[in-house]
């Protein structure tokens, strides 16, 4: 299996490259710049056409959506049990969060960091201001999950939901309200952030902050 991550520091690729990491299986990776608008470039559009990061492209063939190339990644090395078997009591609950987190949490940070893209330039507060609301409301659900202290989103083990939530509540860090606002998540934050494999997407992609 060959694997070659497009993307760029501390985007929703983030969370690609952490599992591609915590798998320790070998892979490229190439770091897009934003600045120079490289994930608008025809080149990169062949490879995913929304313009967006992350693509993956596996054994040649180059995939987009961060959530669903994580459910990838773990469907296609089981050994790492970072999904729960189809038929698995909590499989339910896995395809839940990785739904949630993706159709509602990462909109609402779309609409938190492009917050022109929402209503036009002119309702740029505005458009924060709800995006805001949305990302509030995500965290007093995933507070409630986490209240029992479990240690990972589905419970005793890692999944591809830690690398989804792990990476979003990084997002929140120069948020008026950051996700370690809420006890149970500022827990689990720390629990996420001191895993080898999340420390080293940190450095490798020289970011800072949240650590
Ligand atoms: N639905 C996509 C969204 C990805 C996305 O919004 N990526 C952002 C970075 S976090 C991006 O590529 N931004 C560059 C741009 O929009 O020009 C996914 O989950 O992969």
């Amino acid at each position: 299996m060959s694997y070659k991550l497009y993307g760029a520091p501390g985007t929703a690729s983030m969370c690609v490259h952490w599992m591609l990491l915590e798998l320790g299986i070998p892979f490229e990776f190439v770091s897009l710049d934003f600045e120079k608008g490289d994930q608008k470039k025809s080149g990169y559009l062949r490879i995913n056409p929304t313009g967006h990061v992350p693509a993956l492209v596996m054994d040649g063939i180059a995939y987009g959506e961060a959530a669903a190339l994580l459910m990838m990644l773990a469907e296609r090395h089981p050994d790492a049990k970072l999904a729960p078997a189809i038929g698995a009591a909590d499989r339910a609950l896995y395809l839940q969060w990785m739904m949630y987190l993706a159709n509602t949490l990462m909109p609402a940070f779309r609409l938190w960091f492009y917050s022109d893209e929402g209503a036009g330039p002119q309702n740029v507060e505005a458009t924060k201001a709800q995006a805001r609301i949305r990302i509030e409301k995500v965290w007093d659900r995933m507070d409630a999950l986490l209240c029992d202290e479990r240690p990972y989103m589905m419970g005793a083990h890692l999944t591809a939901v830690d690398f989804l939530a792990g990476m979003l509540t990084r997002w929140s860090r120069d948020m008026p309200k950051t996700a370690a606002d809420w006890p149970y998540i500022k827990r689990y934050a720390g629990r996420v952030r001191s895993l080898p494999s999340y420390r080293a997407t940190h450095e490798r992609e020289g970011l800072t902050g949240w650590i």
